[in-house]
């Protein structure tokens, strides 16, 4: 391989300054960026995250540097800290969000999805819910789920029963990643590294055991990683899994108070017959969205959490994406 020669390939994991590189040759390469390397300016940590396609030359020691990122399909971002004005690019070019859930522990609490939902929603990356551990429900625990199923199959989303443990659900899952680019997130310790394990045996990711996260908040997984799967004999389209890192709150990236009905689907079929144009849904007269919540079109709960992350970001200081 010359020196000059350039080569094209997919960042399948970022350490510090090094970002492995699966050439589409189907070699893996630790890369380096070369010097001053920026895009969009500079609120972002980390100017290139898995998932981006890039472009690298190849040294001499066999290492490589990028030279150039190919432009994004769509990419995912959070805070890097909660009041933070920096921002975190979670991965690029993404099919999917697989939200990872459970209602057994630690449980995941409904504002929780919602806020993943709106994220993905402001990036138009389409969304499903997937609640793992259900080999760990009883009777009272599948009534909660079912009511919480209906609420999100209502609103747009497919919700998904699977438990990583008994391999229970997992086929239909397989089915859902083939093909397709998928991102896992969720908080830590629902087990999205024990599923894509589930979904991939050969994959060999770490997991947590209980006792470790539940007494510290233990992250089991530290940095976002990007894994080519053979999910099925399908070879026309290979599969991705994105693991993340769990999170506890995700910092949202602003977005007008106008704008955040848009990213909740149900609201969006109603809310051009709200009396006013710029209305919020919130104490306006002839307000489409209320009516819809009084006559259950809409559900209280995600509502309800509309218009708490309304507050967040009239009190937050926004970031522009
Ligand atoms: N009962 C039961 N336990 C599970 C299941 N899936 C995962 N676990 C357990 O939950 C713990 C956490 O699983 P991980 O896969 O490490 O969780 P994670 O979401 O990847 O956590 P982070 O990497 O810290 O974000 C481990 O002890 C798993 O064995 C399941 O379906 N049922
Ligand atoms: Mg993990
Ligand atoms: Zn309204």
């Amino acid at each position: 391989m010359s020196e000059e020669s350039e080569y094209k390939g997919l960042v399948v994991r970022t350490t510090g300054s090094w970002y492995n590189v699966l050439s589409n040759e189907g070699d893996s390469i630790a890369c380096r960026l070369r010097g001053n390397f920026r895009i969009r300016g500079n609120k972002q940590t980390n100017p290139i995250a898995v998932g981006d396609r890039v472009v690298f030359q190849i040294l001499a020691d066999g290492t490589g540097f990028i030279t150039a990122i190919e432009e994004r399909r769509n990419c995912i971002i959070r805070r890097a800290t909660k009041l933070s004005k920096q921002t975190h690019v979670i991965a690029a070019n993404i099919d999917q969000l697989c939200i990872v859930a459970t209602l057994g522990f630690p449980r995941t609490s409904m504002g929780f999805i919602d806020r993943l939902l709106v994220t993905a929603e402001a990036y138009h990356i389409p969304s499903v819910i997937i609640f793992n551990k259900c080999d760990l429900y009883n009777d009272e625990l599948w009534a909660i789920h079912n009511e919480i199923k209906a609420i999100y199959t209502n609103a747009g989303y497919p919700v998904f029963e699977v438990s990583a443990l008994s391999g229970m659900g997992v086929d239909t899952i397989k089915n859902l990643i083939s093909g397709k680019v998928s991102l896992f997130s969720g908080h830590s310790g629902v087990g999205k590294s024990a599923l894509l394990n589930a979904i991939d045996p050969s994959l060999h990711l770490k997991t947590g055991e209980v006792s470790e996260w539940s007494l510290k908040g233990k992250h089991t997984t530290t940095f976002a990683e990007l894994f080519p799967i053979n999910a099925n004999d399908d070879k026309v389209k290979p599969s991705f899994l994105v693991d993340t890192p769990g999170i506890k709150e995700f910092g949202m990236v602003d977005f007008t108070p106008e704008e955040l009905s848009h990213f909740f689907p149900e609201m969006r079929k109603v809310l051009h017959d709200c009396h006013f144009a710029n209305c919020t849904h919130r104490h306006e007269p002839g307000c489409a969205v209320k009516a819809a919540v009084s006559s259950g079109l809409i559900s209280e709960e995600r509502y309800q959490n509309y218009l708490n992350i309304l507050d967040s970001i009239e009190n937050d200081e926004p970031i522009r994406r």
